[in-house]
Parts: C-alpha cells; sequence; structure tokens
C-alpha cells in the first residue's frame, strides 16, 4: 500500500514539472514551501509592550509548577504590592513556591543552583547579595504578600527557588 501512495505521488509529481516548465518546477515541492514560510508569533517586544504596567499584582502558582504571569511591568518610583498565592494542594516541602526577584546580571543558573542547597532558609541563600525582595515558601491553598519600592527602570528577572522550579518558574520583571 505504502508502495502504492509513493509510485501514484511520484507519477503525479512529475507529471506536474512536466507539465508546467520551468515556472512550476520550483513549486512543486510543497513541503518546502511549508518550511519556508515566516512564523506566525510575533515578535516578543510586542507582547512585552501590550501588557500593562501594574503595582498591585496578582501572581499566582499552582501544582504544575506554573506562575500565572511570566511578564510583570510596574511603574518606577512608586510602591509595589505582589499577592503571592499558590492555588495547588500540594504541600510547600514537595511542591514549594516561592517569587524571587533578582538583582541585575544575576544568573539565574547559578543563583538557582546555590538556592537549592539552602533548604534550612525556604531556598533562599544566607547573607545572599543577588536579591531585591522575596517571599516566603508557600505550599498549596497559601497566600502571602510583600510590598516593597520599585527598583530603577530597567528588566530583571524572577524566579521560583525551590529546587529544579527556575527552570519554568521564571519571568521578567519589568520596571518603567
Ligand atoms: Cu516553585
Amino acid at each position: 500500500m505504502k508502495t502504492f501512495k509513493l509510485a501514484t505521488l511520484f507519477i503525479l509529481v512529475f507529471t506536474l514539472i512536466n507539465c508546467g516548465g520551468k515556472e512550476e518546477k520550483k513549486e512543486a515541492p510543497s513541503y518546502k514551501k511549508e518550511k519556508a514560510a515566516p512564523k506566525k508569533t510575533a515578535p516578543k517586544a510586542d507582547f512585552d509592550s501590550e501588557i500593562k504596567a501594574s503595582n498591585d499584582i496578582l501572581l499566582t502558582s499552582n501544582d504544575a509548577m506554573k506562575f500565572s504571569q511570566e511578564i510583570l511591568k510596574v511603574e518606577g518610583g512608586k510602591k509595589v504590592k505582589i499577592v503571592f498565592r499558590h492555588t495547588g494542594k500540594m504541600s510547600k516541602e514537595v511542591m514549594g513556591h516561592n517569587f524571587v526577584l533578582l538583582k541585575k546580571g544575576v544568573s539565574m543558573v547559578s543563583f538557582g543552583n546555590e538556592a537549592s542547597k539552602a533548604s534550612s532558609n525556604e531556598y533562599i541563600p544566607e547573607n545572599t547579595n543577588d536579591v531585591i525582595v522575596h517571599t516566603k515558601l508557600i505550599g498549596g491553598g497559601e497566600e502571602t504578600t510583600i510590598e516593597f519600592d520599585a527598583p530603577a527602570k530597567g528588566t530583571y528577572r524572577f524566579i521560583c527557588s525551590f529546587p529544579g522550579h527556575f527552570a519554568v518558574m521564571k519571568g521578567k520583571f519589568i520596571v518603567i
């Protein structure tokens, strides 16, 4: 059956090439056209700019290891309030989450690896100089709130520092 289909395809393509002349010859292999088609996803910069700034944030997390937003945008020179909620059911020992806002230039990977060793301090390395602000670690059904002054204008990174989570639980914190 496969051979038959393939043979039919060959004949069809061959016929098209022969009938169409040189112009159509280029068009014949349709799979090549699909590959060359431009991506439909909008550039990321446009997406960032569509997000409205708000200094009153509700950020949730869940048992699927996800933050509800990956881009947070706030206005500089003002206070920021973040209500951080865990909508899951799992305990903080198994699926704990926090919100950790990193200083500029701090590597998420090296910080995340360092943080994963700090189990006695809710995965925040003691005396760290890499963090602007962070929430406590919460488990399913819990909620915590932090308030802080917006840092200087720019783009920062936030992560959950529970071991292994920062690979997916990460985002941009933009101060405009
Ligand atoms: Cu987490």
